[in-house]
């Protein structure tokens, strides 16, 4: 069994002018268009780094209504992009779990299975994913634990995989199943944002175990728990199919 550990952001406490500072400053970047990941940068301080202030900002916005963001949310924006020198190295590890219980996953059994409202409901396997057109972009990943990293991902747009299985587009979700009991899930203009991937290498080489080997979703528009490692199935729905951190408390919507 796979010990939890703590997450960091559920023992913050505000203090009552700390309140009433956070949320004039979210009012000031929701009425603009919302907390943009760029914007969350400006309010924790330039580098991200204080992870006490970032999880005060992160949990006060999860309690953002969804919807309002949801409205908000263009679909088209772009994520920041940064220069191969700038790509962090190591790249940190995060999970539910320590890296002991990283799953290691045998690439000959591994398939990814597709369902809900799609055409073709066929197993995919790497060698099938790697045919289909790729992309790559330099990229920070955000977590709410009060970290954010620069790296490369390449990998598969989710859109073209969408495309490729006859997804119905005008769904609402997309949800993702992985190895670890890990779930996690996007409103659909996000699964189709240009840079959302199915990524299958960091750093120009297959993904690492603990980077979500064989393969994992790379969205820079939203936190990095909804960023799926070691995914297995992918579901197009209309119902929400919610995620393992969203689940407990997080901001469901969580990004631009
Ligand atoms: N399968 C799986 N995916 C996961 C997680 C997890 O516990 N299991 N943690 C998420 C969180 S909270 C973060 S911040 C990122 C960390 O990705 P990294 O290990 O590549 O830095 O993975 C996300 N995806
Ligand atoms: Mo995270």
């Amino acid at each position: 069994m796979i010990e939890p550990k703590k997450r960091a952001i559920a023992r913050i406490k505000l203090e009552p002018a700390q309140q009433i500072q956070l949320e004039s400053l979210q009012r000031r970047h929701f009425l603009k268009g919302g907390l943009t990941v760029g914007a969350m940068a400006m309010l924790t301080g330039c580098n991200l780094q204080d992870g006490d202030q970032v999880d005060k900002v992160l949990w006060s916005m999860s309690r953002w209504n969804d919807r309002v963001q949801a409205w908000l949310f263009s679909g088209q924006k772009l994520a920041p992009t940064f220069s191969k020198d700038q790509v962090r190295n190591p790249f940190p590890f995060n999970a539910f779990y320590s890296e002991d219980d990283i799953p290691e996953l045998d690439t000959a059994d591994w398939k990814l299975g597709v369902s809900g409202l799609v055409r073709d409901k066929a197993p995919w396997t790497l060698e099938g994913l790697r045919k289909l057109p790729q992309r790559s972009d330099i990229t920070r990943l955000i977590c709410v634990e009060g970290w954010s990293a620069i790296g490369q991902w390449g990998g598969v747009p989710l859109r073209t995989f969408l495309e490729h299985v006859g997804a119905d587009t005008t769904a609402k979700f997309v949800g993702f199943k992985c190895a670890d009991r890990y779930y996690s899930s996007l409103d659909m203009p996000t699964a189709l944002h240009p840079q959302t991937l199915l990524a299958l290498d960091f750093a120009e080489v297959a993904l690492p175990p603990e980077y979500g080997y064989p393969l994992r979703v790379r969205v820079p528009t939203k936190l990095g728990f909804k960023n799926p490692k070691h995914i297995v199935e992918i579901v197009v729905s209309n119902e929400n199919p919610g995620g393992y951190w969203e689940d407990q408390g997080y901001n469901w919507f969580s990004g631009i």
